[in-house]
């Protein structure tokens, strides 16, 4: 079993974006609202004809300021805009790659070498049609995994896709030989990408960690205060997530997000075993793709969810007859619980309508079944409620039959309640996670750290006293039949 910690607060708490540090494999200057150079970062000179000292202060040298002056009029003043600009020479031999962005409060700009890189794109492309079912779909996944592999030359690439409840499950992956064990269909707990990392990929396209030992390259600014990083490509490293690397044997990592319907659905994580990193053109390249893919998952997404809703009414319309018919849900619910059972994947059914109660099936205890009846009507603010493990949920009601319940509640015109309960009986079940999920807390020094997990090979949980989980579907299926029951008896 999964536990939650308050450790996980303090991980959201870290401001990632305001770290004022920079990866070193490229170089940074952040102008402030007049264009003048507010922060650059230290040895700055390495990666242009520039001293650091000599920027900080001033308007950017004319003849960088040249070469910028048409990407700065593009750029657009909404936050993230961004230009790239491939192999430009400065004023010595050494050509770089140069890209510009809008941040919240001035433009970053940033500076690597370049170096030629061919990408003949037929050989990198996957035909990215939709899948019509989760058999072409994994099919998708797979192709895909290997197109970012063969593009980055990364030992290992994996589709890591979030679930309902924030963890993630590992759907597809391809790696070279030169790289430890696999990490296919294992599951990671949701805290491994904290929300504040998170919304970070879900704004940028890519994430690229080079080398996990580099050290970071302060920024050196005129003021005390770090700039905003949240758009910056060359952002240093969380430390956590560092450690986190190290404890996986990864030396190099990149994320490209794959985004459906404006939220972060997954992400293609890439790990090397030693430092690797990009040029401009590779990683537009595996961003291009990994858009295409995110446009194939989407439609694949919203086709599946428009065919289910096109299918509720049509589910539940013997049902209606059937309620029309009697009038009461009372007597109806003989008749009724077969379609409920079968539709919700459910073994009983309990209905309230009033004072009165009647079930079908296996149901828990009446008194157990009161007690959590009363916490639905008095405490429980939603219409709709879940749990998947009740014991965990509301431990008061000692032991139970069923493993989990479903609820939806409405009043009658009359003022009765009306409650629908379905219970799930338990499941006994296996979730295979890449390394114990409940141990990212040591005690070291006399006081807990937060520290990654240091092994992430297999670790099986047996999963007790849980019923299959209630999924978005569930709760859709559930308000349906809330609107079926509130118009004909509210
Ligand atoms: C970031 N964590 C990440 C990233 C991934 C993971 C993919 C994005 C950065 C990158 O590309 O490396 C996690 N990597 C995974 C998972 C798989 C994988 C699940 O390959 C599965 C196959 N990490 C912890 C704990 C904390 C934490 C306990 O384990 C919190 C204290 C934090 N993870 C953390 C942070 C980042 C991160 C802060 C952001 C790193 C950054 O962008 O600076």
């Amino acid at each position: 079993m999964k536990v939650e910690h308050d450790w996980q607060a303090h991980c959201e708490a870290e401001a990632l974006a305001y770290s004022g540090a920079i990866q070193p494999h490229g170089a940074l200057i952040r102008l402030d609202a007049k264009l003048c150079v507010s922060h650059v970062s230290a040895q700055f000179d390495a990666y242009s004809p520039y001293s650091a000292a000599a920027l900080l202060g001033r308007p950017l040298p004319k003849e960088l300021a040249d070469v910028l002056a048409h990407s700065l009029d593009k750029l657009s003043a909404e936050p993230g805009s961004r230009c790239e600009l491939v192999s430009v020479s400065l004023a010595d031999d050494s050509r770089v790659d140069i890209v510009i962005m809008q941040s919240n409060d001035g433009i970053i700009i940033e500076l690597m070498p370049h170096t030629d890189t061919v990408i003949s794109a037929p050989q990198y492309s996957v035909q990215m049609n939709t899948p019509q079912n989760s058999a072409q779909a994994l099919l998708l996944h797979q192709e895909t995994a290997v197109l970012i592999q063969q593009l980055t030359g990364f030992n290992r690439v994996m589709i890591y896709a979030f679930r309902d409840d924030g963890d993630g499950d590992v759907l597809a992956e391809a790696r070279d030989g030169e790289v430890y064990g696999s990490y296919l269909g294992l599951r990671f707990p949701g805290s491994d990408i904290p929300r504040i990392a998170r919304v970070l990929y879900l704004k940028n396209p890519w994430r690229l960690i080079p080398d996990s030992q580099a050290q970071p390259v302060p920024l050196l600014g005129q003021q005390q205060s770090p700039p905003d990083l949240t758009w910056s490509d060359l952002r240093s490293v969380s430390p956590v997530h560092l450690a986190y690397l190290n404890n996986m044997g990864v030396r190099a990592s990149l994320s490209l997000p794959i985004v459906v319907a404006h939220e972060l659905w997954g992400l293609i994580a890439c790990h090397h075993a030693e430092p690797r990193t990009l040029s401009l053109q590779v990683l537009r390249a595996a961003s291009r793709n990994a858009r295409h893919y995110s446009l194939a998952i989407a439609a694949w997404q919203a086709a599946s969810r428009m065919r289910f809703m096109d299918s509720l009414s049509s589910r539940f319309k013997a049902m209606r007859m059937m309620l029309l018919r009697h009038g009461s849900i009372l007597t109806a619910a003989a008749e009724i619980a077969p379609i409920l059972l079968e539709q919700l994947n459910a073994c009983g059914l309990a209905i309230r309508f009033g004072d009165d109660w009647v079930h079908v099936g296996d149901v828990p205890a009446f008194n157990v079944l009161e007690m959590l009846d009363d916490w639905f009507e008095r405490d429980c603010p939603e219409v709709i409620y879940s749990s998947d493990n009740l014991i965990l949920t509301h431990p008061y009601t000692g032991p139970l039959t069923v493993a989990g319940a479903l609820a939806l509640k409405l009043r009658t015109r009359s003022g009765d309640s009306v409650h629908v309960w379905l219970y799930r009986k338990e499941l006994c079940s296996q979730v295979e996670w890449g390394g114990n999920p409940n141990k990212p807390v040591e005690y070291q020094d006399g006081a807990f750290n937060i520290a990654p997990r240091r092994s992430f090979d297999k670790w099986v949980d047996n999963r007790k006293g849980y019923s299959l989980g209630w999924h978005n579907e569930d709760r859709i299926v559930a308000l349906h039949l809330r609107h079926l029951f509130m118009e004909i008896y509210a």
